[in-house]
């Protein structure tokens, strides 16, 4: 194997034993040979796309599979066999359909399930010898794979988009070439930022057209005394459905990690027994699972392998996107019918109520709707100098270390700035008693990573109100945390819509070779960070 996906990879450098993560070997290099297969794929879809006739079954499968192959999604051995010979079988009727000339290998290599471990080895990330062209395939693969999740959640609620599958898969087809150089895959980048912005607000529109516009709301984050169910992820029509068939039956819902801003729409909070948000953020599951007592569902990303004597692991269910060996998999809706959580439900009767881990409540509900509402105050508060600058501290928390640089730097920052938000990074500082400007609380969260577009249609609001001709001259500091690779694509995001001078910790990714490396430093100033101290003084000047 080698990964070098996400921010905890092995030494900074890649895994190539095992995934930080939990990935084992053969688990990865099948996440290579599932990614080779839909390139394939996506290969005759172009074609059959160009000759009119696109097919749908191959955009679902493609965005499907690389949200699969997301950090901390899938897991499992006998899934993602299962998804590549789904995926040849398709491939086989696509082939049926439309002819490639001068076909990659990726159109035309077929094989048993005895022959994927020897060809997995040869399609993963070091296929590509060259390193720059390597590093910027890879950052185009994980913006893709950003852009997938989105588009994943988004089409769970009936929302879809001709334009991203097919920017999608024309990428995918431009990844399978053998000839390209950096200078189109430069440019092939900025076009998956400039698709990601679409995809995002795709999103946007799904979740607030189902949920309504998030609003300012207080989250309990302490237990009550029925059985509970914990769901993790992102996914909010699982939560909805979720909520829909445990009304009634004395089973409460907690939110884990990133579904926390669910507590924020009108449609989702109006259900009593959506309790509260249990715990932080994903890496924190291993305690918090064992005291929660109850069943945990996964709908998205974010799972951690359990150990493998934790008193949690029968607990454990997965949907959507994700595989864990020895989890129980809700299946996918049919028919227009809702899935069916009937044994999580029964599961979670049979348990004690969870044990509370902290009390009282954190405010969130900041997308740009409400910040827009409240826009007037905002403008005021930064012309009387109440507000000195805006810090969009977006993104991801993890394991590491190194990332109490963020509560640090959170804490320390003048009484006189605001930390705009989204994505699990919050949990570093949501806690903190950082108090308010004016009325205008110092930590607005707009949500889940997945609603970082309210973050940049909030600058682009305030670009407005100020008058100002560049988003740039905004008092906004970008000093973003990232993880995974939806944290790539909306990093890609921000850069297309001209957002310069990003600081993106707690290290720059792995895959970004020197030469890359250097072009987003002189094009867009990317940059690290440091200490705290020094970090406070550069920021603040
Ligand atoms: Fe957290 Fe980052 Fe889980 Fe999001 S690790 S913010 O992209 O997927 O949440
Ligand atoms: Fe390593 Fe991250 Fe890849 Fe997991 S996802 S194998 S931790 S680089």
């Amino acid at each position: 194997m080698f990964c070098y996906q996400c921010q905890e990879t092995a030494m900074g450098t890649g895994c190539i034993l095992k995934g930080v993560c939990g990935k084992i070997s053969e688990v990865s290099n099948l996440q290579d040979l599932l990614l080779f297969v839909v390139r394939g794929i996506a290969v005759y879809n172009e074609r059959l796309r160009e000759a009119g006739t696109p097919c749908e079954e191959a955009d679902k499968f493609i965005y499907d599979s690389l949200f699969v192959t997301i950090t901390n999604a899938n897991f499992s051995r006998e899934n993602i066999t299962e998804k590549i010979k789904a995926g040849l079988q398709l491939k086989r009727e696509l082939g049926k359909r439309v002819a490639v000339d001068n076909a990659p290998d990726e159109c035309l290599w077929d094989g048993t399930e005895e022959e994927f471990a020897e060809k997995a080895e040869t399609v993963g990330v070091l296929r590509t010898a060259d390193e720059d062209i390597r590093s910027l395939k890879e950052l185009v693969h994980y913006g893709l794979k950003g852009m997938a999740a989105y588009a994943e959640h988004a089409g769970n609620l009936g929302y879809k988009s001709a334009e991203i599958f097919a920017f999608m898969q024309h990428a995918l087809v431009q990844l399978t070439r053998t000839d390209i150089g950096v200078e189109e895959l430069i440019g092939l980048t900025l076009e998956t930022g400039r698709h990601g912005v679409t995809a995002m607000a795709m999103l946007d529109a799904a979740n607030t057209g189902a949920y309504g516009n998030p609003e300012i709301s207080e989250v309990n984050i302490g237990v009550r005394n029925n059985p509970g169910i914990l769901i993790s992820g992102h996914d909010l029509k699982d939560l909805e459905e979720l909520l829909q068939q445990t009304e009634g039956t004395g089973v409460d819902v907690y939110t884990h990690s990133e579904m926390l801003p669910a507590h924020y729409y009108p449609q989702l909070k109006k259900y009593k027994h959506l309790a509260g948000n249990y715990g932080n953020a994903w890496w924190k599951q291993k305690e918090e699972f064992e005291s929660f007592n109850g069943p945990i569902l996964f709908t998205s990303n974010c799972i951690v392998p359990p150990r493998s004597n934790a008193s949690y692991k029968d607990r454990i269910y997965v949907t959507g996107a994700c595989g864990l060996d020895g989890a129980f998999y809700i299946p996918e809706r049919k028919d227009g019918q809702p899935k069916d959580f009937s044994a999580i439900i029964a599961h979670a009767k049979r348990c004690l109520p969870p044990v509370g881990i902290e009390s009282g409540t954190i405010t969130g509900g900041f997308a740009h709707a409400q910040v827009t509402a409240l826009a007037d105050k905002v403008v005021e508060a930064v012309k009387s100098g109440a507000i000195r600058k805006f810090f969009v501290m977006a993104g991801c928390d993890g394991r590491m270390k190194s990332r109490d640089y963020y509560t640090e730097f959170a804490r320390r920052l003048p009484a006189d700035t605001v930390i705009l938000t989204a994505g699990c990074a919050k949990y570093r500082y949501n806690k903190l008693e950082l108090g308010d400007i004016n009325g205008i609380p110092r930590v607005l969260d707009a949500g889940q990573c997945n609603d970082s577009y309210s973050l940049a249609v909030i600058a682009l609001k305030l670009k407005e109100a100020f008058g100002l001709d560049d988003i740039n001259r905004l008092p906004i500091v970008y000093n973003i945390a990232w993880y995974e690779q939806k944290a790539v694509i909306v990093l890609l995001a921000l850069l297309s819509l001209g957002v310069k001078q990003i600081h993106l910790g707690p290290t720059l990714p792995a895959f970004l070779s020197p030469n890359v490396t250097k072009v987003l430093v002189e094009q867009f100033g990317i940059g690290g960070i440091s200490s705290v101290d020094e970090d406070l003084v550069k920021f603040l000047a």
